[in-house]
């Protein structure tokens, strides 16, 4: 069947996909300037149902963000924090502990832990708290420090990357998030997060992690001033680490949210803008298992869309988001187990919770309500 494609220059694409062919650059940048985000959108959903059948991944998580303390200005952040700001926060262990406790906690599988660059912590006070975690909730997988706070860990406690991602392994942290991968290219990172380490540092943290055994996952900020050289350069980038170490589990592409930052001029990201970015990446990077559509960053409603344009996770519970609610997030903190349920079955999709190694996580439908 020959579908009808209002944009002729994607059949050729078409035709890689269905062969299961690599997708080039030049094919990156085509379906970048193609308007035709319904020919993408099915060409993505090909590949997605190819993978994952008709099955929606979700996981109930929980956000902990122990400081948003940071020595980095980066302008397209509204939650890091100079130290001397009296709105400035940083937890004490014992609040980690008590916060990662709240609500019916046997529900979580996953703490999701990222925080600013604070210049004081110790790599003993980090290391305690992933083992305290551990201790307390020997079940949760903690998918925890960004490839930028590992970067940064290691400069200031003057160790190797990989000694600091061996004393957190050995302290309890099961894999790493995918955030502060921005866009790659030093043009942008130049006006959105000059001082950020650069696109080549995150890459070689990432290998450095996969080497060791630790999973990750991988992001792009899109939305603000890349274009879509940057955009296709940055996700060719992920896919040739990937072809190399096979550690990244999920690509997230973040969509910028400028009230609060320093880019506040920038408009927000459209809903065509954001399942023209699942999509791509579904169809670009072949060698990454799950695509997830951030429903606190899209909406539920476009992450309930996104799961007809290549996307086959929405993330999960939440419960506490700080980042993209500093910078002027609408959506709520949290979404309950059972609204995640209706969302993926109205898309006719079978939800599947699992856990952060999409292992299938078997239990009784309402039978709890993770909630504070
Ligand atoms: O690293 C910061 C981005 C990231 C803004 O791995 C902003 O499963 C938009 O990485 N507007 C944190 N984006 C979020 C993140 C993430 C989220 C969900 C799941 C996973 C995962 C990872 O958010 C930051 C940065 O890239 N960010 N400020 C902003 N104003």
């Amino acid at each position: 069947m020959i579908p009808q494609f209002e944009d002729a220059q994607l059949f050729p694409i078409l035709e890689k996909v269905r062969a299961g062919e690599r997708l080039s650059e030049a094919d990156g940048l085509a379906l970048y300037r193609s308007a035709d985000l319904l020919a993408i959108g099915y060409m993505a959903n090909l590949v997605r149902e190819r993978m994952h059948g008709n099955v929606t991944f979700f996981n109930v998580n929980r956000h902990i963000n122990p400081t948003d303390v940071c020595v980095a200005s980066c302008k397209l952040c509204a939650f890091g924090k100079k130290a001397r700001d009296p709105k400035a926060y940083t937890m004490s262990l014992e609040e980690v502990w008590h916060r990662a406790g709240l609500g019916l906690t046997e529900a979580v599988t996953e703490f999701h832990i990222v925080g600013g660059l604070h210049p004081e912590l110790t790599v003993d006070w980090y290391a305690e708290m992933l083992a305290g975690l551990k201790q307390r909730f020997p079940k949760v997988h903690l998918k925890a420090f960004t490839m930028v706070e590992i970067a940064y860990f290691a400069k200031r406690f003057k160790m190797p990357i990989v000694e600091v991602l061996k004393r957190f392994k050995e302290a309890g942290m099961d894999s790493l998030p995918g955030g502060g991968a921005e866009i790659f290219s030093e043009r942008v990172r130049r006006i959105i997060c000059d001082h950020k380490i650069d696109g080549n540092e995150w890459l070689e943290v990432a290998r450095a992690a996969h080497k060791m055994g630790l999973k990750s996952n991988c992001t792009m900020l899109y939305g603000h001033v890349e274009n879509e050289e940057d955009r296709v350069d940055h996700l060719l980038r992920l896919r040739s680490l990937q072809d190399d170490t096979g550690g990244f589990v999920t690509y997230i592409p973040l969509a910028f949210h400028p009230d609060n930052t320093p880019l506040e001029h920038i408009p927000k990201t459209t809903g065509f803008a954001d399942l023209k970015n699942i999509a791509i990446a579904r169809l670009m990077l072949d060698n990454i298992p799950h695509i997830k559509a951030y429903w606190i960053m899209m909406t539920p409603k476009i992450a309930q869309i996104a799961q007809r344009f290549g996307a086959d996770d929405i993330d999960g519970t939440v419960v506490e988001e700080r980042i993209y609610h500093d910078a002027g997030a609408e959506t709520s903190q949290g979404m309950r187990r059972s609204e995640l349920l209706r969302l993926i079955r109205a898309a006719g999709r079978e939800p599947v919770e699992r856990d952060t190694a999409y292992n299938r996580v078997e239990r009784q439908e309402n039978a709890f309500e993770i909630f504070v």
